[in-house]
């Protein structure tokens, strides 16, 4: 009944922009809410600000955090291995971050146009705040823990960021997707180009799979198909692409 009611709930939500097709997006292990260790199913839907939460040992929960047009940014931001429910709001550039262990923080960073990538570039077991500006390609982070503010130039005017871990040290990479290739700048195996997806896709990195390294993934809107390629460091580039649809909703 709770994997029916949960498949029901994905299909609702994500048919908003998955272009009337039946396939379920793969399962990530990106989101942990009670802080069990696995993965739980979350969704936020913009136009009322609500959050639909399926956690792993807690069940349940729907929270309202949020406007419309506000974009969700959920991740630990305070380090105690619980995912933290957050949003970015473009029209002052504020993140709103209801962090499970050290309470609610409102902080200016980034403005409108930005696109958000909170990630752990430094390695403390905190995500860090984070913004990419398309129209000058630089890439702005806030260390919230030690206060710290840093920014680089790294892409181009229309990439798409995704930044995440690709080399399997624990400092999150800056990478950004143009019409199929992926450029990453990896922290400890250095700068690599990967073709993987075409002009068109939209890039969903995350981790498919049991190891710590983020797979490439992207999301075709015109068959409706995600592809996965399973860990970064084993593709050599030309392989058949794994095609992953209706995984089932379960950890
Ligand atoms: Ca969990
Ligand atoms: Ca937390
Ligand atoms: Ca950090
Ligand atoms: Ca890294």
């Amino acid at each position: 009944m709770k994997k029916l009611f949960l498949s029901l709930l994905f299909i609702t939500i994500f048919s908003s922009f998955a272009l009337a097709t039946s396939y379920l997006p793969p399962p990530t292990k990106s989101s942990d809410f009670d802080g069990d260790g696995r993965a739980d199913y979350a969704v936020f839907r913009p136009s009322t600000g609500m959050w639909y939460i399926q956690r792993s040992i807690l069940g349940f929960t729907a929270v309202q955090f949020g406007v419309s047009l506000d974009k969700p940014v959920a991740a630990d931001y305070d380090g105690d291995q619980k995912t933290d429910i957050a949003v970015f709001r473009p029209s002052n550039g504020i993140w709103y971050i209801q962090r499970s262990r050290e309470g609610l923080i409102a902080i200016q960073f980034g403005e409108a146009g930005d696109i958000t990538q909170p990630a752990d570039y430094n390695a403390d077991g905190k995500v860090d705040i984070a913004v990419f500006r398309p129209s000058n390609g630089t890439w702005y982070i806030y260390d919230l823990a030690a206060n710290q503010f840093s920014a680089f130039q790294f892409g181009q005017a229309g990439d798409i960021p995704v930044a995440a871990h690709y080399d399997g040290d624990r400092k999150a990479d800056v990478a950004v997707f143009r019409n199929g290739n992926w450029y990453i700048q990896r922290t400890r195996d250095g700068f690599v180009g990967i073709q993987f997806g075409q002009a068109g896709d939209k890039p969903l990195p995350a981790r498919y799979d049991s190891d710590h390294i983020t797979d490439l993934a992207v999301f075709r809107p015109s068959n409706g198909v995600w592809y996965v390629n399973r860990s970064v460091l084993g593709f050599t580039g030309g392989r058949q692409a794994d095609s992953l649809n209706n995984s089932p909703i379960t950890n």
